[in-house]
C-alpha cells in the first residue's frame, strides 16, 4: 500500500531466514533507517485488542514503527489525508516523522511493536492536543 499521508514512508529490513529455525531482521543506523537511532523501546503485554496507543504527534523527532509480532492498526493524519495501515510483517516499518499524528489500535494477540527513535524521551516535543496538532499544521501551511 502507498503511503499518502506527509512525513511518512515504509522501510524494509533484509530479512534472512536460512536452514535454521527462525528469522533474522537487521536494521542499521541511518542506513534503512533514515537517521541515526538514539533510542529504541518497545511495547509488548498488549492484554485487550480495544486499547488504543499513541494519540499524539511529535514536533522534531523521527521514529520508525514496527511491528514484530501479530499485528495492529496504524492510523496516520498529516492533518489534512488519514490512512489506515495494517502492520503484520517484522520486517517492514513505517516512518513517523515529526507532524504526524499517529494512533495504534487493533492490537492482535501476542503484538509487539518495536520503535527506533532518532532521540531521547523528551515530553516537551509530544504534541497530545488534536486541536493544537492542527493549528500548528495550518501555521506551518501559510
Ligand atoms: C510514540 C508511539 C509510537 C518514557 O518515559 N520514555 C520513553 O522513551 C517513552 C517512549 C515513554 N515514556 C513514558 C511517557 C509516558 O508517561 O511512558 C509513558 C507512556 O508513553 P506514551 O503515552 O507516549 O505511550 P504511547 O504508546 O502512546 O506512545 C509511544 C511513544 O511514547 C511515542 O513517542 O510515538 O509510542
Amino acid at each position: 500500500m502507498d503511503l499518502l499521508v506527509q512525513h511518512s514512508g515504509w522501510v524494509t529490513l533484509q530479512r534472512i531466514v536460512d536452514d535454521r529455525d527462525g528469522v533474522l531482521c537487521i536494521m542499521n543506523s541511518a542506513k534503512e533507517i533514515p537517521f541515526e537511532i538514539r533510542r529504541v523501546y518497545f511495547i509488548n503485554n498488549l492484554d485487550s485488542c480495544s486499547s488504543i496507543r499513541g494519540r499524539h504527534a511529535h514536533r522534531k523527532l523521527q521514529q520508525v514503527i514496527f511491528c514484530i509480532n501479530g499485528s495492529f492498526t496504524l492510523s496516520l493524519d498529516d492533518g489534512v489525508n488519514r490512512q489506515d495501515v495494517e502492520l503484520k510483517r517484522e520486517n517492514e516499518g513505517v516512518i513517523l516523522g515529526p507532524m504526524l499524528w499517529h494512533t495504534m489500535h487493533d492490537f492482535s494477540g501476542g503484538c509487539v511493536l518495536l520503535v527506533a527513535a532518532s532521540d531521547f524521551y523528551d515530553e516537551s516535543d509530544y504534541i497530545r492536543s488534536y486541536d493544537e496538532f492542527l493549528t500548528l499544521v495550518r501555521k506551518g501551511e501559510k
